[in-house]
Order: structure tokens, then C-alpha cells, then sequence
């Protein structure tokens, strides 16, 4: 058998709220605008929705319309260097046709299970 070993059974799941900006689109730097929005870690997708006050019942509300989607297929995660934001604990994601997000919360706890979060789903689907 030489299919290669299975990546794990069950993909990341997550949510929580996380204030967000696009810094890169296609290669260009765009202006930063912080936004707390409702995140949720889903397979190879990560999505942004307006935060609504951050309940979880925003699900299956009539709010449930994602603000816009991430393929976490070929990205990667790390802390934002030092020059990228003057927060602390913030998170570079480096998405697909040059695209570059910045991920924070005031929280360090929140953003190092996001930074693991991540890390799983982007290794889990790196195959596809
Ligand atoms: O990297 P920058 O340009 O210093 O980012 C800051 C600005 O986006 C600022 O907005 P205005 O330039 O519209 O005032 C934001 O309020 C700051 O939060 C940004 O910096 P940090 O270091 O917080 O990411």
C-alpha cells in the first residue's frame, strides 16, 4: 500500500470572536481596517462575519451570511512580525494569490488556540 499516511480523522473546529484586517490583497498593500468579526474554523475554510455582540447564537440566526471565506488550502500561520501591527499577540495569515490577514485578540490565550486551530487545518488539508 503505498497511499501516504491519513491526515487526521477530524478536521479543526472553532469559533470565537476575532478582530480582523486584510493588509495584502494580490500582492498590494491595502489599508488596515480592524474589525471584530464572528470567525469560525470550518475544515479548509475560515470564515468572517460581522461581529453581532460575539453570542453564539448568531447561528441559525438570520445573520448567517459570512462576510467573506478564507481557503486555508496552501496557507500559512504565524505570530505577525513586529513591524506588521503594534499590538501584541497578533497572527499573520498568508492566504492564497497573495492575500495576507491579520488575526488578534487582547486575549493571548484566544489567539495561541487559534494559531493551533489553524496550524492543524492548514496541515490537515495541505494534500488537496
Ligand atoms: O500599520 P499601521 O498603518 O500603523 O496600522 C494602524 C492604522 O491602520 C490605524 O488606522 P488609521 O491609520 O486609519 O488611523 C489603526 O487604528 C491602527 O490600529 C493600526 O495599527 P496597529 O498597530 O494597531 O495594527
Amino acid at each position: 500500500d503505498l497511499s501516504p499516511t491519513s491526515p487526521p480523522a477530524s478536521p479543526s473546529e472553532k469559533c470565537g470572536v476575532l478582530n480582523v484586517t486584510k493588509i495584502t490583497e494580490n500582492g498590494k498593500r491595502v489599508r488596515k481596517n480592524w474589525t471584530s468579526s464572528w470567525t469560525v474554523l470550518q475544515g479548509s475554510s475560515l470564515l468572517f462575519a460581522k461581529g453581532q455582540g460575539g453570542g453564539t447564537s448568531w447561528f441559525g440566526g438570520s445573520q448567517s451570511k459570512p462576510e467573506f471565506t478564507v481557503d486555508l488550502r496552501g496557507a500559512s500561520v504565524e505570530w505577525a512580525p513586529k513591524d506588521k501591527s503594534s499590538k501584541k499577540h497578533v497572527l499573520e495569515l498568508k492566504i492564497r494569490q497573495g492575500t495576507e490577514l491579520l488575526l488578534w485578540s487582547e486575549n493571548d490565550t484566544v489567539v495561541n488556540e487559534w494559531l493551533r486551530a489553524l496550524q492543524e487545518a492548514i496541515s490537515a488539508h495541505a494534500w488537496e
